[in-house]
């Protein structure tokens, strides 16, 4: 095992992995900007190096930065949590060619499914199921409209290299294909500097499902059940929950086994999400993500089990430490996303914490850098903490959910907790009934 691991992150993931390295009895360092010398993940860590200024650009995404404060400080091992390096194959590459570990899968994983044209034909081959579409990219408009014919409409143009729902147009008839075709195509190359796109039959009402999954490195495929993570606003999700409310114990162990013997089959080593459409009892693959999940928190309370725990313990070649026969699901859980933002728009709201109070109690879990006096810095991501909480069932689950809100303090900053205290209050919410466009339309009804 790892004597000691560099987390090249901040904020809450940062402490979430001191936390798991503390309980392994693995040394962490913490690496900041500038502007995070006062953070908490600076705090909790065993030790703290200062890695350039407050830019990302300049300190959590630079390669030779960490490298050098993994050298200085003898970690072995570098946890990149979610979004910065997480997926970057050649942070990846540079890391292992200065003999460190990367908590992750290879570099050629986190390449296969980087390009998401050869993430789906590698889906299809091993036997998930794919949206209809496309054979590979889409050279011209003749192609575009030939396959548009050929699947009918309403379709939807991708990029190549895009994901996350970065550089998608939707064409609901011959009429639209042309300006979706070429603006998809213009927005893919200044966004992605590749203009490749592919098409898709347009789901209309599906809802998003994604299945955990975790590989041993050694062949070994499991997973973790599945989260719907419908509720979004412009791709960024705000509330997750697990199990499915629509997912049948049937549906779960069909599709679990389909993606858990395709990541063993793989080779894949650490954890993985496969994100799926579902709708009419179907499920689509779209993407698959080579990160642990800023919502994995909802699937450790569902199986009791810490999955950064497991990625470290992959990553040093132990493999997991159960198999799939051992995990068995234990009630509800859900997560809403606190953000440093101003309703209605969602503007990013930074600034000093006057007051904070976490909930606490029976299935309350508060995953957050914040404390009193924190001065939340302007430069990055607006997240500042997610609460999860479990219950035996949903209604239990949205009961503690209601509760805790009610005991959550975040005074001098505003933030998005008004929209969860609504959301509650909303029958559809309540009995489960949404899917990816529901949110977009109860804000547009309900904050505009
Ligand atoms: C789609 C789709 C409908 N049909 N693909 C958006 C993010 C990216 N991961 C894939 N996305 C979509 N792909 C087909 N063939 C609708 C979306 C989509 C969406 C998906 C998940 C969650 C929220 C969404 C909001 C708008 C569109």
């Amino acid at each position: 095992m790892f004597e000691k691991i560099l987390i090249a992150n901040r904020g809450e993931i940062a402490l979430r992995v001191v936390r798991a390295c503390r309980e392994m009895g693995i040394k962490s360092v913490a690496v900041h900007s500038t502007a995070d010398a006062d953070a908490m993940h600076v705090r909790m860590a065993d030790e703290a190096v200062c890695i350039g200024p407050n830019p990302s650009s300049q300190s959590y995404l630079s390669f030779p930065s960490i490298i050098s404060a993994c050298e200085i400080t003898g970690a072995q091992a570098i946890h990149p949590g979610y979004g910065f390096l997480s997926e970057n194959a050649a942070f990846v590459q540079a890391v292992e060619d200065h003999g460190l570990t990367f908590i992750g899968p290879s570099a050629e994983h986190i390449r296969q499914m980087g390009d998401k044209i050869t993430a789906k034909d590698t889906a299809k081959i091993l036997g998930i199921p794919v949206v209809p579409g496309s054979a590979g990219g889409v050279p011209d408009l003749g192609t575009a409209k030939r396959v548009a014919a050929e699947m009918g409409y309403p379709v939807i143009i991708k990029a190549t290299a895009g994901g996350g729902g970065r550089g998608m147009k939707v064409a609901k008839s011959e009429k639209e294909i042309e300006t979706a075709f070429l603006t998809a195509r213009s927005e893919a190359k200044a966004a992605f500097g590749n203009d490749e796109v592919y098409m898709e039959k347009y789901l209309q009402k599906p809802r998003h499902i994604e299945i955990q999954v975790f590989g041993d490195g050694m062949g070994k495929g499991v997973h973790l059940g599945e989260r719907d993570c419908s509720l979004q606003r412009r791709h960024q999700k705000v509330f997750e929950e697990a199990p499915g409310p629509c997912i049948t114990p049937e549906e779960r162990a069909r599709i679990g086994k389909i993606c858990a013997d395709a990541i063993g089959k793989m080779g894949y080593s650490g954890a993985g999400t496969i994100e799926f459409l579902y709708e009419d009892g179907e499920f689509y693959f779209i993407e698959m993500n080579t990160r642990l999940q800023v919502e994995h928190p909802v699937t450790e309370s569902i199986f009791g089990q810490d999955l950064v725990r497991e990625q470290i313990r992959v990553a040093a070649g132990l493999g997991l430490s159960f198999t799939q026969d051992d995990l068995k699901i234990n009630g509800h859980s859900i997560e809403v996303r606190i953000n440093a933002e101003r309703l209605p728009n969602f503007a990013p709201c930074p600034g000093k914490i006057t007051q904070y109070h976490a909930p606490g109690g029976l299935g309350v879990r508060m995953d957050s850098a914040l404390y009193d006096g924190y001065r939340i810095p302007p430069y990055y991501d607006s997240l500042i903490g997610k609460l999860i909480v479990h219950g035996r069932d949903r209604p239990e689950a949205l009961a503690r959910l209601k509760r805790a809100l009610g005991e959550l303090i975040v005074d001098g900053i505003d933030t998005t907790v008004p929209l969860f205290h609504a959301l509650l209050e909303e029958p559809d919410v309540l009995s489960g009934n949404y899917n990816i466009h529901w949110l977009e339309k109860w804000l547009e009804a309900n904050l505009h």
